[in-house]
């Protein structure tokens, strides 16, 4: 399988994270990708592939142009006010007050996030539209006639909606990449989100379409993060109805049940018959993870990715997150081997 990757994320790389009511070092660093990238190349993988540049024209095709000119100059705007810092948001426009768009860069930093948990940084904008690039290229590749492609995404996208950033993601290279696909030509894509924390951005932008199903397993939302979205009743609205499934699951959930759940997805999947599934894979399910609860084990990932290639679909895997850095690599490129054994 050819990967796609850059060393554009470097470009990103947040100094502290908001964990348990201290500044801590962030969990989402650029050590990440490179041993992913490490790993890809020691099991020999395949090719690797720098991405190519699709412009902003597929961005805005998921994302607020406000939002897209706001990530664009969050960092200068947030600089000229003598900060050379990360940019963190502080207030948000929760029940009873106005979500109208301030002029001053603090007050837009927290109208365009639902948390404090995507700092901006000097290299954020190049960072981000390269991760998205990476996305697009490894989707160019299926549409071209590759029955599979990982694109190592970083930052990751997954809870980044049309028009707000939050939980280290700013662009949604998934819902990105589907609605490319589907920009060009195919009917029908199925966004796969098995990244530990459930995948609100990628929910929220495809809840009222038929067009995209979107299905995640991922923490219950009554004890996990991001909190306010993943319950199994979200069932998609309007003419979305039936085409988003959630599989919330409980802290210390291990292969056993996760494997039901995603066996049980993969059914979902092939009844709705996509033309292409993206797949928004996250490895923080893993039972060492840092800030995550479940309980899989390295073997697993080599499971997941077998069953994920048995619905014989084209398939676009996408890197969301991950933090056990000493077995991401193992981890993220199991579920690949496993995909192409
Ligand atoms: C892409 C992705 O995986 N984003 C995850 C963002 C999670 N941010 C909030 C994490 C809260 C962690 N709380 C755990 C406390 C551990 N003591
Ligand atoms: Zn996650």
């Amino acid at each position: 399988m050819k990967t796609v990757y850059s060393d554009d994320h470097r470009l990103h790389a947040a100094k502290k994270e908001l964990v348990d009511g201290t500044l801590m070092p962030a969990h989402e660093r650029p050590q990440r990708a490179d041993i992913i990238l490490a790993r890809v190349r020691e099991v020999g993988l395949g090719e690797i592939l720098a991405p190519e540049d699709f412009g902003v024209a597929p961005l805005a095709r998921v994302h607020d142009g406000r939002y897209l000119a706001f990530l664009e100059s969050a960092w200068d705007m947030w600089k000229e006010t003598g900060r050379e810092w990360d940019a963190l948001p502080l207030v948000w426009p929760v029940r009873g007050l106005r979500a109208i768009e301030p002029e001053d860069i603090d007050g837009k930093l927290s109208y365009f996030s639902f948390d404090a948990g995507a700092p901006i940084t000097a290299g954020t904008w190049p960072a981000v539209r390269a991760s998205a690039n990476v996305a697009l290229t490894a989707a160019r590749l299926v549409k071209d006639g590759e029955r599979v492609a990982f694109g190592l995404c970083r930052p990751p996208g997954h809870h980044a909606a049309a028009d707000y950033c939050g939980g280290y993601c700013f662009l949604n290279n998934a819902a990105i990449a589907a609605q490319w696909l589907r920009d060009q030509g195919a009917q029908r894509i199925s966004v796969l989100d098995i990244d530990y924390h459930h995948g609100n951005g990628t929910q929220s932008i495809f809840y009222e379409r038929a067009d995209v199903q979107f299905l995640s397993l991922h923490g219950d939302p009554r004890q996990e993060y991001p909190y306010f979205l993943g319950y199994a009743d979200e069932i998609g609205a309007g003419r979305g109805e039936g085409y988003n499934v959630n599989y919330p699951m409980e802290w210390g959930t291990a292969y056993d049940a996760w494997g039901q759940a995603l066996k049980d997805a993969c059914h979902e999947v092939a009844s709705y018959a996509p033309d292409a599934v993206v797949v928004s894979l996250g490895v923080d399910t893993f039972e060492k993870d840092p800030i995550s609860q479940f309980k899989l084990k390295s073997p697993d990932y080599l499971d997941i990715g077998k069953t994920m290639a048995g619905l014989g679909l084209p398939t676009v895997i996408l890197m969301e997150g991950g933090y056990a850095v000493d077995e991401i690599g193992i981890n993220a490129v199991n579920v690949l081997t496993g995909f192409d054994d």
